[in-house]
Parts: C-alpha cells; structure tokens; sequence
C-alpha cells in the first residue's frame, strides 16, 4: 500500500472516523478520555477504532493497522487474546466487584511477588497514576521526608506532585507544568536530567535530609524509549543506599514488558518501591505498587498510611492479568524469546529503511519495547529529554501520518513508545517495513 502524503490526509479514507470525532468533541474535552489520543501532536483527526484483533486494530471506516501503541504498553499478547477472552467469559457471569477479598486478588499478588524481585507484599489499585502517587506517600511516610527526585521527562502519571516542569537553577526544583497544581505541592519535587547520577548525587547534596525516594522509570519510554545508559540504574541503588533515599522504580511500563522480573530482573537491580500497571491487568485497569514486607506493612489497614479504592482488586482484572501472567511464564518464558527476535527484526528493518530513505534515525530498543528519533546525522543518540526534545518532531509527524495512511497505527506522539506484541508475525513485520520505507522518504523532504 504505497504511502501517501505526510501531512494532509486523504479526505474520505477518514471520513467516519471525522464524524464520530466531531461527535466526540460536543461530548468530552478533546474528544477523548486521555490527551493523546486526540492526536494534536500529529495534526491529525483522531482515527476511532472499532476493534483488535492479535496485531491489528480496525477503524470506524474499515482500514486495518498493524498496532504499535498496543494501548500503550498493556497488549503485550496482542489484542483480544483468546486465553485473555475466555478467562474473562469464566468469571463476568459470576459478578464484576464485590468490595471485599477475593482469591482473585491472592492469585495474581502471588504472582506478581513471585515475579518482581523487588516486592514481597503488593497492593492493587488502578491505574499507574494511582500506583505512583501512593508509592510517593508511602516512601514520605517510611522516611520521613517530604522530598522526591524525578527525571525530567519521566511520566509517572498525573497525580500533583509529579506534573512539573524544570524550574532554574542546575538541580531544580519542580513547579508546576498544570494550571491547578499547587506550587506548595511541586516544591517538593526535584527535577533531573535522565541518565546521569551525577546530578541525582547533587540534588541529594542539595537537600541532605531531605528526600525521600529517586523516582524514575529503569527504561524511559515517556519521551520516546530511552534505555538507561550503562551503570546508570546502578549508581541511583548506590546512592540511594548511601543517603538513606528510598529508590523507586516505575515499571508500570516495563513491568512484564521486558521479562517476568521486569527491569529491575532484567538489569540486576531491585529498588525498594516497585509501580506496576498496564500488563498487569492484561489490558483491564489495574496497575500495583510493592515493596519488601517491612515497608508495605505501613499500608492501612496494618499500618498508618492511607490508600484505597473502590474497584481495585476486581476480579476481571485479576482474572485478566493472571491470564497474561501465565501466558508469559509458559514453556520457560519462551514469549520474550519470540519477541526478542521479532523486535530486533523489526528495529534493524526500521534502521535499514531510514538508510534507503535518506532519513538519519536513532533506533532504540529493550525487548519489545522500540524508540524511533528523528536526529540531525547518523550516528547521533538520544539519552535524554533535551535530546529527545532536540529531534525533528516534523519528521515524525510526517513519517506518522505516512504510516497510518499505509496501515500502519503508531502513537501520535514523538514522544511515545513503539511496542510489538507475541502477536506481530512476519506478515506484520513486512508489511511495517514496506510502508516505512516510504515514509521515510517522505519525512526526509521535511
Ligand atoms: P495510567 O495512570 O495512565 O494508568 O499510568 C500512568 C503512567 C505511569 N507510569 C508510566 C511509566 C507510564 O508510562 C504511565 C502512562 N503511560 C502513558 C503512555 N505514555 C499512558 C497513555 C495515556 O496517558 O493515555
């Protein structure tokens, strides 16, 4: 399917997905139910999709996309997986939330704290947001302090504390990136560049006492993916270890996503706060935060500090997530090996078709999860925001809309991760390869 023109779509191949959209619009802001999806980083009219199916979702109008936002991460088994349907089916006839324990709940913290190295008691909640924002206040509780160092351009979710933008100053202090965030609440929050320690060092130094946790995502995947550089997790551990500074790792993303044990299993090192979501509840909302036994026992109803919701643990998530979980535990986890494989496949087909078409790119990539940067020449690397930021963000609205005018569904946003599920065969591969070569063409001229 040859790519058509970047910018401007082609009026009628939309046309349903403009109505629907425009319909949208009159009803919630946006038209969505969370900013991205209304596709303003593109300049494009949101496409409505009316299903999934393994690899592909269909729009309103018709067309089929092989999917790369995979729901931003949870469909690591592609969409509508049959175990993940059938699970569901088992138990929606039998009630959808009771608001007290169920085995469900035991099920899936049993495999949640057999998987994570860094959880031996785990809470349910329901989004990343949640999960974030209650790992916060529990770190300020355990320490006793009221300060947290994030990374700028790390997405923790939209809970107050956390929507800051760089303030002056070399380790600066947050203040709000939201109308509506209190400057009170941002001033406890430090802000970083992703990827050096040494600027965590000095934000500590900055505040001796006075931090509770590093809160940071072990991949990035929020501005684009950007893989910690080498020693980088590491020296946070160290740190942290030295200072008495609670580390925090935000895996809602990477949790399951790049191996059982995450992140933190992947590369050796165990935080003492863990975030979970998105493949967690295999698609349904739910999302988690663990840490060691002695931590968590300070969670009401043991211990002081507050939390709660009323649909969290619900047993169609549970049954969901166990489902995923199992699926990527069986045959010795031989799902991460298949998508290792077909993303590594995939991410040296992209830089192959960049090279044809004349586009220099940075491609990253940790397991299954793929970042596309549109750099000024060959050979330069992003290993952080000012960097991600510092790339041609016309060049991928461009190559965006080229894409999905071919078939080909990415996340409108530059700033947004590629992800491949077990159900990316070849054909889907091939036909990504194809539609990118021109695509790249395309963004080139820009
Ligand atoms: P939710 O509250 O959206 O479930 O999770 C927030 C969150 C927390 N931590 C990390 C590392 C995350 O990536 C997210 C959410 N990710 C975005 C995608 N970049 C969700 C997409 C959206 O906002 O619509």
């Amino acid at each position: 399917m040859p790519a058509t023109s970047s910018t401007t779509a082609p009026t009628d191949r939309y046309a349903k997905s403009v109505l629907a959209h425009a319909h949208a619009r009159t009803l919630m802001p946006g038209g969505v139910s969370s900013p991205v999806r209304a596709f303003k980083a593109v300049g494009r009219t949101p496409v409505t999709v009316v299903s999934g199916r393994g690899a592909t979702v269909t729009d309103v109008d018709g067309h089929d996309y092989i999917d790369y936002v995979g729901s931003y991460g949870p469909l690591i088994l592609g969409h509508a997986p049959e175990a993940v349907t059938v699970a569901l089916a088992k138990v929606v006839g039998h009630g959808t939330s009771f608001g007290m324990p169920t085995e469900a709940e035991n099920r899936l913290a049993e495999k949640v704290i057999a998987a994570v190295p860094g959880i031996e008691l785990v809470r349910f909640v329901n989004s990343g947001t949640e999960a974030a924002m209650s790992a916060i206040r529990l770190a300020r509780a355990v320490s006793g302090r009221d300060k947290i160092i994030k990374c700028v351009g790390c997405y923790h979710g939209h809970t107050d504390s956390l929507l800051v933008a760089a303030g002056s100053g070399a380790t600066t202090l947050g203040v709000p990136s939201s109308p509506g965030v209190p400057a009170s609440v941002t001033g406890n929050t430090v802000l970083v560049p992703y990827n050096d320690a040494g600027a965590v060092r000095a934000a500590i130094a900055a505040h001796p006492g006075a931090i509770a946790a590093v809160a940071v995502e072990p991949i990035a995947g929020n501005m684009g993916c950007i893989p910690p550089e080498p020693g980088y997790l590491q020296a946070l551990r160290d740190l942290c270890d030295e200072t008495g500074t609670l580390l925090l790792f935000d895996e809602v993303m990477t949790g399951f996503r790049v191996g059982l044990g995450g992140a933190q299993g992947l590369y050796g090192v165990t935080p003492d706060l863990t975030c979970l979501g998105k493949i967690v509840g295999g698609g349904l909302p739910c999302a988690a935060y663990g840490a060691s036994e002695a931590v968590m026992r300070q969670v009401a109803p043991d211990g002081p500090v507050y939390q709660a919701g009323t649909l969290s643990g619900n047993p169609l998530a549970m049954a969901a997530g166990g489902t995923v979980l199992d699926a990527l535990a069986a045959d010795d986890s031989a799902v991460y090996k298949d998508l290792e494989v077909v993303s590594a496949g995939l991410a040296a087909g992209l830089e192959a078709a960049a090279k044809k078409g004349g586009c220099p790119v940075y491609v990253t990539r940790v397991g299954s999860m793929l970042g596309v940067f549109f750099v000024d020449k060959d050979g330069d690397r992003v290993t952080d925001y000012a960097g991600a930021t510092a790339c041609h963000t016309d060049r991928y609205t461009a190559f965006f809309g080229a894409m999905l005018d071919g078939g080909v569904m990415l996340a409108p946003s530059a700033y947004e991760t590629w992800f491949v599920s077990a159900a990316h065969d070849d054909e889907a591969i091939r036909h990504t390869l194809e539609v990118a070569e021109g695509a790249f063409k395309v963004a080139a001229g820009v």
